[in-house]
């Protein structure tokens, strides 16, 4: 299978020995680094014949968690080096897109006008849900839209050759060990079998891309035919599988996720950030506005572009859609595209979008510039993350400018002109 493995001489020791490493590092809680098979310098861990030994050497630890040997070895038959997803693994995400570009594709007309007509189609199935689990059923619409463009793009490979593959190379081996195991309880409970468990390169699964954990955790069968189906063209036990997530991780009922606000002028944006919980009536006294003119739930209030674009207050459910995906922007993405399913209107207020935003690299440059001024933001990745956040508001409250924690082009020149 792999062109790599014949370009490369391996020793049947040099195989034990790569197997066994594979062994030792998933009882740790070590990072996948270790896992990787280092004796064999220079070479690639991508080889059918690696993957083929090490299935072998796993077999006791699956067993020991609960896999019975016909399954684990009913499982593997299919199992084979897959190249292509060890590319994917690797392949880092440099490009950056703007948040604003991000949540129109998010909440996009076409998306929003599907949603709709499906909400219609399934009225009857998302109203039993609603009522089952007390999640909005314009939530769990939204995340049907975004994780696989309604049932669209649930993904076509087989996820025991992808697993096997990633958990055998290495980069996140002991987190995919762990996901190989769940597949294959999954496969041992007889929901589905190894030739028709498809999802997406990672494990993602289904209408709504349940990893195998999170399947073994929330997974229901809602229509009764004794499988937790996420993978038939039917998407009753995926949406309700969603529901069943949401509930679990905190969803209450009859709270919006996130709420479109107008902040007063002088709003001290030091005060943004999903953690900084106030109750509505707090943020009220501040001047804090809903746009529609509701009154406000508890919550904390994010500027994802800053002071110069739209505020949002969030609440215990926006957290519970992080639960699902630990992304704000994407929280925001479904709490908006949930919104216009259910006839509201999209973001009122208006990005910067002529301003543009910073690339990765300026980006990785706002990180070095901070750290050289003696802010701990960790290796600079590109990625503006909560403690990159963090660092652009101390910096700002210091050079006494509005503490939004965006980096965009005017916070690089300030940044530019002190370090
Ligand atoms: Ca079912």
């Amino acid at each position: 299978m792999s062109s790599i493995f014949t370009k490369f001489t391996i020793s049947v020791a040099a195989v034990a020995l790569l197997a066994g490493c594979g062994v030792r590092s998933a009882g740790s809680v070590s990072t996948g680094s270790s896992v990787t098979p280092a004796p064999i310098t220079g070479a690639s861990p991508a080889s059918e014949a690696g993957l083929q030994n090490w299935i072998q050497s796993f077999r006791p630890r699956a067993i020991s968690s609960g896999v019975s040997p016909a399954t684990y070895d009913r499982a593997m038959r299919i199992a084979r080096y897959n190249p292509e997803v060890i590319r994917l693994d690797r392949k880092q995400a440099e490009f950056s897109r703007p948040v604003w570009e991000y949540l129109d594709s998010a909440a996009s007309d076409s998306r929003t006008t599907k949603g709709r007509g499906l909400a219609r189609t399934y009225s009857g199935t998302l109203g039993q849900i609603e009522g089952r689990y007390g999640v909005d059923r314009n939530i769990v619409m939204a995340i049907w839209g975004m994780e696989s463009n309604f049932g669209g793009n649930r993904g076509k490979m087989q996820i025991i050759p992808s697993l096997a593959t990633l958990a055998y190379d290495g980069r996140r081996g002991e987190m995919f060990q762990n996901q190989l195991i769940a597949a294959l309880k999954i496969l041992q409970a007889g929901d589905t079998d190894p030739e028709h468990m498809l999802g997406s390169w990672a494990g993602a699964m289904g209408h709504t891309q349940f990893m195998p954990t999170s399947y073994l955790a929330y997974a229901v069968d809602f229509n009764g035919d004794g499988r937790r189906d996420i993978w038939s063209d039917d998407p009753t036990d995926s949406l309700a599988s969603t529901a069943s997530y949401l509930k679990r991780s905190g969803w209450v009922p009859g709270l919006p996720a996130a709420v479109e606000v107008r902040l007063p002028s002088g709003f001290n944006y030091g005060q943004t950030g999903r953690s900084n919980v106030k109750s509505g009536a707090t943020w009220a006294a501040q001047g804090v506005r809903a746009v529609d003119g509701r009154t406000l739930p508890s919550g904390g209030i994010i500027a994802p572009a800053g002071a110069q674009g739209p505020a949002f207050l969030v609440t215990k459910n926006f957290i519970a859609i992080r639960a699902y995906n630990a992304s704000d922007n994407y929280a925001l993405g479904v709490a908006m595209l949930g919104n216009r399913i259910g006839g509201g209107p999209g973001i009122v207020g208006a990005f910067p979008r002529e301003a543009g935003a910073l690339t990765h690299n300026e980006k990785e440059e706002v990180q070095r510039r901070l750290n050289r001024l003696g802010y701990d933001v960790g290796e600079p990745d590109g990625a503006i993350g909560e403690k990159t956040m963090a660092a652009i508001k101390a910096f700002q409250q210091r050079i006494g400018v509005s503490p939004d924690g965006y980096a965009n082009a005017a916070l690089l020149q300030q940044l530019r002109s002190r370090s």
